[in-house]
């Protein structure tokens, strides 16, 4: 439970984490991806998630999983599928798109991951993954039916379910490169009802819209696209979150 500890560390002490996501199939886009993500770790970045929806292969990933070795912050996979599994992470967010309309996102991709994952020695993050919104990638390949931006209600039942399940974490994904992000009134309206950590990402490009979210009380925020396309303002952001206190 070696990273599950380290989250819950940062958390009693009341600050929201940062996660930088790096996707394996941009390997070749992220020009320096040692250089890139010593300025994230410097920043102060609490984790690498490492992953994404589309083209990622085992060389890739394991490619990532090398250079990123160096930095002694956790690195968790996120998967989009069973090729995104490597014994050279620390934990896995082990998710289920709970509104998936096809029950292999729900239930049928675990089953097939999780007796390779057995064989690891990967800590397992049991999380609910929600799909809002936009939905990118992410939302057409795992035919979610998306919660709309503005339903609070809807995204809180789902986390409700989620918690009676016994998931430890929620995400809600706006999609990557969302034009917009998750909005804050959406996560202060579960975090009203639930104690789940709530992870959020998605179209997050500024240090207000990160501001806002770690205020509205976001356990950890995930930001993607930004490391590419501008480095500085990733930093920016990371810094940003660092100081947010969570109010209770
Ligand atoms: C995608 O939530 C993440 O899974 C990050 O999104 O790439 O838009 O930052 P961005």
């Amino acid at each position: 439970g070696r990273v599950r500890n380290y989250i819950n560390k940062v958390l009693e002490e009341g600050r929201p984490l940062h996660f930088s996501l790096i996707d394996p199939d941009k390997l070749s886009s992220l020009k320096d991806l040692s250089m890139l993500s010593k300025q994230l770790y410097e920043a102060g970045t609490d984790a690498f998630l490492i992953g994404g929806t589309l083209g990622i292969s085992k060389i890739e990933l394991e490619t990532c999983l090398d250079i990123l070795e160096d930095f002694p912050i956790p690195k968790i996979l996120f998967p989009g599928n069973v090729n995104v599994v490597s014994e050279k992470a620390d934990a896995i967010l082990f998710i289920s798109l709970l509104n998936s309309d096809d029950i292999y996102y729900v239930i049928g991709a675990q089953v097939l991951g999780a007796p390779i994952i057995k064989k690891t020695r990967l800590e397992t993050l049991p999380t609910a993954y929600l799909i809002v919104g936009y939905g990118g990638t992410a939302g057409h390949i795992g035919r979610a039916r998306l919660i709309p931006f503005d339903n609070y209600d809807l995204a809180a039942a789902y986390v409700m379910a989620a918690e009676f399940m016994g998931m430890e974490f929620a995400y809600l994904e706006a999609g990557s490169g969302s034009p917009e992000t998750i909005r804050p009134e959406m996560i202060s309206a579960i975090k009203k009802i639930s104690n789940i950590k709530l992870i959020v990402g998605g179209g997050i490009k500024t240090e207000d819209k990160a501001t806002k979210i770690a205020e509205a009380g976001a356990d950890i925020i995930v930001t993607g696209n930004i490391i590419e396309s501008n480095i500085e303002n990733a930093t920016k952001i990371i810094r940003q979150i660092k100081k947010t206190r969570i109010i209770e």
